[in-house]
């Protein structure tokens, strides 16, 4: 092989295998931004288009006076995010590999909230690793820690009743709860009261069918806390907001 066929060749390859390298290594590259703006009566947009499988990243920007959440439900995996009043802060998410729509969840815990759709249409971008939601539990605080306290909660239509008002410690601790309601879908969400009086969603057991249990152990630091389900008009086929009907009760970790 003579020289400017060696080069040429060397192109070829570099030019073959930069799309590859893009597609394995540009994970952030290849996001679109999408900005979601909170205020403090709604969220916008309200509707979301995007492409099966296509990799998006939310820059949430909280222009209202309260802090905000947002996160994914109905089966929809992106996990809770706090949203500081006035701060902005960004999550990833991966559009699931098929058309359909994804529901996020943006409100204000016992406020307003919006349920932003994604509607995903069109070939996969990049069909493969999407999961399906389960259900079970997510949030920030959730340890694998050997529980030191377990409080047990009954959630009914529309009350939260743990069994004790405060914990015993501080530390990890497990939550149980079961949904004694014969018709509605309940949650558990430990609400962490911050200084400014906002939420921390610290973890949630949610999507409880009617009859069924769960189980969350977070690792909680002292403090005041409210026990909560957040489940709002248009999720998990209810026409109410649980939290506004009742659903959440003072706790403590001392
Ligand atoms: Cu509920």
């Amino acid at each position: 092989m003579n020289r400017p066929s060696l080069i040429i060749g060397a192109f070829l390859a570099i030019a073959a295998a930069a799309p590859f390298a893009a597609a394995c290594s540009g994970d952030d590259a290849d996001r679109r931004t999408v900005r979601i703006v909170q205020a403090d009566d709604a969220c916008t947009p309200g509707v979301i288009d995007a492409k099966a499988g296509e990799k998006l990243r939310f820059e949430v920007k909280n222009e209202g006076k309260k802090d905000h959440e947002v996160e994914g439900i109905d089966g929809t995996k992106l996990e809770e995010l706090l949203v500081p009043a006035g701060r902005t802060r960004k999550i990833d998410y991966t559009v699931p590999g098929k058309e359909g729509v994804s529901k996020i969840k943006c409100y204000i815990p016992g406020g307003s909230s919006t349920i932003i759709e994604v509607r995903a249409s069109g070939q996969a971008a990049d069909a493969g690793d999407e999961e399906e939601g389960d259900g079970g539990g997510a949030g920030t605080r959730i340890t694998d820690k050997t529980p030191l306290d377990t409080i047990h909660v009954r959630l009914s239509d529309y009350k939260v009743e743990p069994e004790r008002p405060a914990a015993n410690v501080s530390g990890p601790i497990k939550f149980t709860a079961e949904n004694a309601s014969a018709t509605e879908v309940h949650e558990l969400a430990v609400l962490r009261v911050l200084p400014d009086g906002g939420f921390e969603n610290t973890g949630e057991i949610e999507d409880l069918d009617p009859g069924t249990s769960g189980e969350i152990t977070l690792d909680l630091p002292a403090g005041k806390y409210v026990l909560a389900c957040v489940i709002v008009p248009g999720e998990a086929g209810s026409k109410v907001d649980h939290y506004a009907e009742g659903m959440h009760t003072d706790f403590v970790v001392p």
